[in-house]
């Protein structure tokens, strides 16, 4: 429909580890994803982002690369990747890889040759800094797995900076050479066919070179937009992006829609998309010490802001990546609705609002089964930082009780979004034959993709049509945007609009009945429904049901 594919596409994200386990190590792999690339063309969807699945010790799953070009032995090996590759080009499903290059792992080369000394080729790819004469770090800047964003290396007698763990320390952005080498590889990646990149903390790539402390120590406030961010990504985009075609969705945790054409905008020539955060923090206490810990109840008037203004600020000056879940997010179902008394209705309904919006949605596996948080012990849990914020804010600091703690956990942790994929109700969920490498949520006997689809209430059949509609109307990607009851705490509601046609989307998104809005009460008794999550919904006059939704065609 049009020249840039991803714009009437809806992309799905796997987390290999955790999304199907062909040689039954307890590990998903590359070969589990061939093995459901029919699932997948079944549900519709159009591209793959897929996690990392490079060499590395595994420190964050991935995220900690050891080699660009390698695929890590847990998940197979680059013949699988190719493979896999041309079989999801062969049904049409395209491939985007997730490209982290903000750090690499400590066990790259180019880090273990960068430590030995001051003065060799790979001695700046990486941001080392000399101890302060007292010998601390030489700033206060902070991890955001917990403690000092600096490590005292004793062979290279230097600090060196790392946003996350230590074991991933940050790459220096200013070396030319740095820059031609991640070019190259995702040049090598572009000749193995790959369709595009998802970009990990892209807007950390370039630092203050001035190196101030922060107002508050340890805090991870200075990580974003540096100074020369624009400049690199745009760099990146002439070498690479635009020669190749590729397209580029990054991560960028610090964007509000009136900076994002910034990034966005074709006429800049840096991004097609990214992912912003600001949606994601309308349950969190802002500017409390305990951070992504903080929680409150989730504020559905200030997420009906937020989106709307991604949609209306970014009309006509780029294009939204739309999305509730990832693999650093927990079930929306669990989050911000009802997981357990409406769990069909809930699911169908925040697809619904997501679906209905312009941009390009996202699907997190598992999210179109309606799969939940799980509420699992402390020690249950694996992941690096829930652990290093536990130490941090639990034991160091004291802000916040085990309880308090553990009640956050099942709320927003990671974890929440990493337990293996519930394909049946055998045993391990049908993800492995052994016992999988992190806990299955317990309720996969109820919760899986077999008894999903053969329910008449199928949370799957509801995101096949949505994406069906994506592909099949115009309306959803040019209509404009509107949105209607903007202080109505309960509905979620607003217009789509072109010269030819208009929809309404709506949906009740609590656990109690409301009235039909007047505005949609008015219109004429032969409009049609375009989706619905309630087959008893026959006019647009009676109450909403608990989580009820629908898109009106008017
Ligand atoms: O995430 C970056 C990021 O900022 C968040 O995931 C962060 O951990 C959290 O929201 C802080 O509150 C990306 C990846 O998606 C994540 O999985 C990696 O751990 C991280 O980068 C480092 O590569
Ligand atoms: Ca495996």
């Amino acid at each position: 429909m049009t020249e840039k594919w991803w714009k009437n596409a809806v992309i799905y994200q796997i987390y290999p580890k955790s999304f199907a386990d062909s040689n039954q190590d307890g590990i998903g792999d590359l070969e589990g994803i061939i093995e459901k690339l029919p699932y997948l063309k079944k549900l519709g969807v159009d591209a793959l982002w897929i996690s990392p699945v490079y060499l590395s010790p595994q420190v964050d799953n991935g995220y900690d690369i050891t080699d660009y070009r390698k695929i890590d032995p847990i998940f197979g090996d680059n013949e699988t990747m190719y493979r896999l590759i041309a079989k999801a080009h062969s049904v049409g499903i395209k491939i985007i890889m997730d490209f982290v290059a903000n750090h690499t792992s400590d066990q790259a080369l180019w880090f273990k040759e960068s430590r030995k000394s001051k003065e060799n080729f790979f001695s700046d790819f990486y941001i080392w800094k000399d101890a302060l004469p007292d010998g601390s770090a030489p700033n206060n800047w902070g991890s955001n797995f917990g403690g000092s964003a600096w490590t005292w290396d004793d062979m290279r007698q230097q600090y060196y900076l790392h946003y996350y763990a230590k074991e991933q320390p940050d790459l220096n952005w200013e070396n030319p050479r740095v820059r031609q080498y991640i070019y190259d590889m995702m040049r090598f990646w572009k000749a193995k066919g790959v369709d595009g990149w998802r970009m990990d903390v892209i807007t950390s790539i370039s630092k203050d070179l001035d190196f101030p402390n922060n107002p508050q120590s340890y805090s991870t406030s200075n990580q974003q937009n540096g100074p020369r961010m624009h400049e690199f990504i745009h760099e990146m985009h002439k070498e690479v992006l635009a020669p190749f075609g590729m397209m580029s969705v990054g991560e960028s945790p610090a964007s509000t829609s009136k900076d994002a054409p910034l990034l966005v905008d074709p006429q800049r020539e840096e991004l097609d998309m990214i992912f912003t955060f600001e949606h994601m923090h309308v349950d969190r206490k802002k500017n409390d010490i305990n951070g992504r810990w903080a929680l409150q109840k989730m504020d559905l008037v200030e997420l009906k802001r937020i989106l709307s203004n991604w949609q209306v600020d970014l009309e006509g000056k780029g294009w939204n990546a739309l999305y509730f879940e990832n693999h650093d997010r927990a079930r929306v179902i669990s989050r911000f609705g009802n997981d357990t008394n409406y769990r069909y209705s809930c699911a169908t309904a925040f697809a619904t609002i997501l679906h209905g919006m312009k941009g390009t949605p996202f699907i997190y596996q598992g999210e179109e089964i309606g799969m939940t948080n799980p509420k699992f012990e402390l020690s249950d849990y694996v992941d690096i930082e829930l652990k290093g914020n536990y130490e941090e804010v639990v034991k160091k600091n004291k802000t916040l009780s085990e309880e308090e703690f553990l009640k956050a956990v099942h709320k927003v942790s990671r974890d929440n979004a990493r337990t293996p994929m519930q394909w049946s109700s055998g045993p391990h969920a049908g993800f492995s034959t052994v016992k999988p490498w992190f806990k299955v949520n317990p309720n996969y006997k109820k919760i899986n993709v077999e008894t999903d689809l053969s329910s008449n209430q199928s949370i799957f059949n509801y995101y096949q049509k949505l994406i069906q509609l994506r592909h099949n109307e115009q309306l959803l990607l040019d209509g404009n945007y509107t949105l209607l009851l903007e202080k109505d705490p309960n509905l979620f509601l607003y217009k789509r609009e072109s010269q030819q046609s208009a929809w309404y989307v709506l949906a009740n998104l609590s656990d109690t009945p409301q009235e039909m809005p007047e505005i949609i009460q008015k219109e004429k008794a032969e409009s049609q429904f375009v989706i619905k999550n309630n087959p008893n919904r026959t006019n647009l006059k009676d109450a909403l049901a608990p989580y009820e939704a629908f898109i009106v065609s008017i």
